[in-house]
């Protein structure tokens, strides 16, 4: 595993139990720490107003998440699973894939148990407390975006089966991180990687550099993606519950196998088929490269 990510490990380390989980041990937080959640949290409440997708904004407001600190699961949970069933877990860092999927499927989400230094304020590699309770937690309250979650996480386990992983994948980073929604006739936020970021909600949404295209399933997961940058392609749904509907209703597995004999579409490819939304000028991403 990559070392520069401190908080990988192989397994469980000591003090996690079986399925990766360690108490969330609030009392321990620091002032400090609290303080990083309280920044994060303003400049993001700030800018998300016309830009997040009603539903991401009602979550902020269901589960309380304006409290100011970073938020004690014992307080988010009760909230939580009143509305969804869901709850919240502590994780020392990226779990494995399975055990991933099996939180997902059982309505657990698994959050990084540590939050970004100052040094990484706008980006770092690993999920913190930050990204996965702030970015993903808003929408988990959401009962429809709540289903689709666990459908990914039994389609995950089924995916590991037909060696498809990736695949899912692209479709886990096309919508629960990455993903846009079409609301009242304009462009929303809901993935957990834009709203948790102030210089990528604007970017999604605003720059003419990325491309912005209409939701399809199987063109999705075959669309390689970055993980260093904005993402140069954004793909849009026009509800969450064309979403759900999809997920549960599709037989993934002659998409897996069809899939499996075409090559992977680049990061910024328009296809003919393509409804296009935006075609982009990729400035942004010519000019870094
Ligand atoms: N672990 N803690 C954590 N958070 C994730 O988002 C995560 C993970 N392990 C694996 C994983 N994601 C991937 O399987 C998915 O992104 C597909
Ligand atoms: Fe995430």
């Amino acid at each position: 595993m990559d070392k520069q990510l401190t908080h990988v490990h192989d397994t469980p380390p000591p003090g996690a139990a079986p399925d990766w989980t360690i108490p969330q041990n609030w009392e321990a937080f620091t002032a400090d720490e609290h303080a990083m959640w309280d920044r994060l949290f303003a400049r993001q409440a700030e800018m998300l107003p016309g830009r997040a997708s009603e539903a991401f904004l009602r979550g902020i407001d269901v589960l309380r998440l304006e409290k100011p600190g970073i938020p004690d699961y014992r307080d988010l949970n009760a909230r939580l699973k009143e509305a969804s069933g869901w709850e919240v877990v502590a994780v020392p860092g990226l779990v494995p894939d399975d055990v991933f999927f099996d939180h997902l499927a059982n309505r657990r989400f698994p959050a990084g148990n540590f939050i970004r230094t100052p040094e990484q304020l706008d980006y770092l590699q690993e999920p913190d407390v930050f990204h996965d309770v702030f970015g993903h937690v808003p929408m988990l309250a959401d009962p429809v975006f709540a289903d689709y979650m666990v459908a990914y996480g039994k389609g995950g386990l089924r995916a590991l089966k037909f060696d498809a992983l990736k695949q899912l994948a692209r479709l886990y980073w096309y919508t629960v991180e990455f993903g846009l929604i079409r609301e009242h006739g304009a462009l929303r936020i809901y993935g957990a990687g834009i709203v948790s970021s102030y210089a990528e909600s604007v970017f999604a949404l605003e720059s003419d550099s990325p491309n912005r295209i209409g939701f399809d399933l199987a063109r999705v997961m075959r669309t390689d993606y970055r993980i260093d940058d904005f993402q140069q392609n954004y793909f849009v749904i026009d509800s969450l519950d064309q979403l759900l509907k999809l997920t549960v209703e599709t037989d993934f597995a002659p998409i897996y196998a069809a899939n499996a004999m075409l090559p992977p579409i680049s990061i910024a490819d328009i296809l003919p088929e393509d409804e296009v939304i935006t075609r982009g000028t990729q400035d942004y991403a010519t000019a870094k490269a």
